[in-house]
């Protein structure tokens, strides 16, 4: 049987880790996090799809894509996170598990980066860890898929 399908969907700007503002994201660039989490994920016994967009309803279409075809949902909706009922409204109804991933811990840093649409949508969110958040996160679905 095919592997269950994880969707990791990133937001806006993250396109841009690596190549801007390493001492707030690091020196990885998302292609080096796709790698790694396809990587992760086939010793996991899970297939990756890895999207990346700076629009919204792209981020949108893709979660909505997922339902009834992803085994679970990784998010980091970048600025997005703050600011998107349609993203948190596409979440609720894929009813696909979600775990939500930042880079940064988003509670050390400005005060409007403390509220996310995505969490009321997630099982957990995990932040602050950089890229192995998203290795973390594949942990925590494989775990969940597993118990299921
Ligand atoms: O910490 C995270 O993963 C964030 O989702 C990153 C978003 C930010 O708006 C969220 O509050 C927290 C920003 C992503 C921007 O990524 C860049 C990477 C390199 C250079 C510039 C931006």
């Amino acid at each position: 049987m095919a592997n269950p399908i994880i969707l990791i969907v990133n937001g806006p700007n993250l396109n841009l880790l690596g190549k801007r503002q390493p001492e707030v994201y690091g020196h990885e660039t998302l292609a080096d996090i796709e790698a790694a989490c396809i990587a992760h994920a086939a010793a996991l016994g899970l297939e990756v799809e890895f999207r990346q967009s700076n629009h919204e309803g792209d981020l949108v279409d893709w979660i909505q894509g997922a339902r009834g075809r992803a085994a679970g949902i990784i998010v980091n909706a970048g600025a997005y996170t703050h600011t998107s009922v349609a993203i948190l409204d596409a979440l609720l109804s894929a009813e696909v598990t979600c775990v939500e991933v930042h880079l940064s811990n988003i509670h050390q840093r400005e005060e409007f980066r403390h509220h996310s649409f995505v969490s009321k949508a997630a099982k957990g969110m995990i932040c602050g860890f950089g890229s192995h958040g998203y290795i973390l996160a594949l942990d925590a679905l494989a775990r969940l898929i597993r118990g299921s």
